[in-house]
C-alpha cells in the first residue's frame, strides 16, 4: 500500500498513516483465542468487525463525536482522524465477567465499585459501571480506581468520559438486547481532537472488544457461551491445548461454523444483509 505508513500493529489489526492528520485502521481475518493468534483465519472476520463498528460509529454521533472519516470500498479499511488518544481504557460493564468477576470475588469491589454481596459470576449489575483500566503494552490491562484514572487523564475529563461511556454503553446494550444479544461488556477508546473535544476512537462495539452473549443461553452462575467465539473456544478444549503459543490449526467446520456466527451477529445488529455490505460498505452508515 504505498500511499501509507504502517505505524502499528494489533493483535488482529494494523494500523497506517495516509498523512499528518488521517489513520487507515485495516482489520484482518485473523483470531485470537486465550490470547493467542491462530494460524488459520475466519474469512470476512475483518469486514465483519469494520461494518459493525461503523454501523454504531453512524448511531451514536449524536451522544460523542467520532474519529470515522470513511469506510473504503474493501469493506475492511477505516479512514479516521488521527486524535490525541487517552491513556486509559474505558470499560463499561453491565455484567459481572472477566477481570471484573475476578475482582469481585477478591475484594467484593470492582475498580473502586462496592457491589451487593452474593452477587454470581455473569449475574447483570444493579446498574452498568465505568471500570477504566490501564493500556498495557504486553500483557493484560490493569483495572484501575477513579483516583488513578484522574491523575492519568485528570478529574474533570475523567467525568466526561465516564458519562459518555456509560451513554454509550446503554444504547447500544439496548439496541443488542432487543435483537436476542446481550453486551456483557465493552471497552472504548477516546481521544481527543486538535481542538482537545473528546471524540471516540479505534472501534465501537466489535464483538473483539466486547462481550457478547446470545440471550436465549444466558444464565448467571458460570460463563456463557461466546456469541462469536465458542466454537473455537470448544474446538481448543478438546485438543488438551495449553494455550501458549502457537496455537493450533482450526478445522474446516469450525471455520464456517465460525464465520456464520460473525455474519449472524452482523445481521442480527444491524438488520442489514452482509451481502449487501460487501457490495456496498457505507449501506451501515444509514
Ligand atoms: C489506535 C491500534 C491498530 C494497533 C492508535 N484515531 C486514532 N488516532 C490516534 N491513534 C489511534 C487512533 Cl484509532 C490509535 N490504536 C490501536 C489499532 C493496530 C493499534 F489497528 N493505536
Amino acid at each position: 500500500m504505498p500511499e501509507a505508513t504502517h505505524v502499528a500493529s494489533g493483535k488482529v489489526r494494523e494500523l497506517y498513516a495516509l498523512d499528518t492528520d488521517r489513520l487507515l485502521l485495516v482489520a484482518s481475518d485473523r483470531i485470537s483465542t486465550f490470547d493467542v493468534v491462530l494460524p488459520t483465519e475466519i474469512p470476512d472476520k475483518g469486514r465483519v468487525l469494520t461494518g459493525l463498528s461503523a454501523f454504531w460509529f453512524g448511531r451514536t454521533s449524536h451522544l460523542v463525536p467520532n474519529h470515522l472519516l470513511a469506510l473504503r470500498a474493501d469493506g475492511r479499511s477505516t479512514e479516521c482522524r488521527r486524535l490525541e488518544m487517552l491513556p486509559i481504557e474505558c470499560v463499561v460493564r453491565g455484567y459481572l465477567s472477566g477481570s471484573g468477576w475476578k475482582d469481585y470475588r477478591a475484594t467484593g469491589e470492582v475498580c473502586g465499585h462496592r457491589l451487593p454481596s452474593g452477587l454470581s459470576e455473569s449475574e447483570q449489575l444493579p446498574e452498568p459501571i465505568f471500570t477504566p483500566a490501564t493500556k498495557a503494552q504486553t500483557g493484560h490491562d490493569e483495572n484501575i480506581d477513579r483516583a488513578t484514572a484522574a491523575k492519568l487523564v485528570g478529574a474533570e475529563r475523567l467525568a466526561e468520559v465516564e458519562e459518555a461511556a456509560l451513554e454509550l454503553y446503554a444504547l447500544a446494550a439496548d439496541h443488542a438486547r432487543n435483537r436476542g444479544i446481550i453486551l456483557a461488556d465493552t471497552k472504548l477508546e477516546f481521544g481527543l481532537d486538535d481542538a482537545d473535544r473528546l471524540v471516540l476512537g479505534d472501534e465501537a462495539f466489535p464483538p473483539d472488544s466486547s462481550r457478547f452473549w446470545p440471550a436465549d443461553a444466558y444464565a448467571p452462575g458460570g460463563t456463557p457461551p461466546s456469541f462469536d467465539k465458542q466454537f473455537v473456544r470448544d474446538y481448543c478444549e478438546t485438543l488438551g491445548w495449553d494455550k501458549t503459543p502457537p496455537g493450533p490449526e482450526l478445522p474446516a467446520d469450525v471455520v464456517e461454523g465460525t464465520r456464520a456466527r460473525y455474519v449472524e451477529a452482523f445481521e442480527r445488529l444491524t438488520g442489514i444483509s452482509f451481502d449487501e455490505y460487501l457490495a456496498d460498505p457505507d449501506v451501515v452508515l444509514g
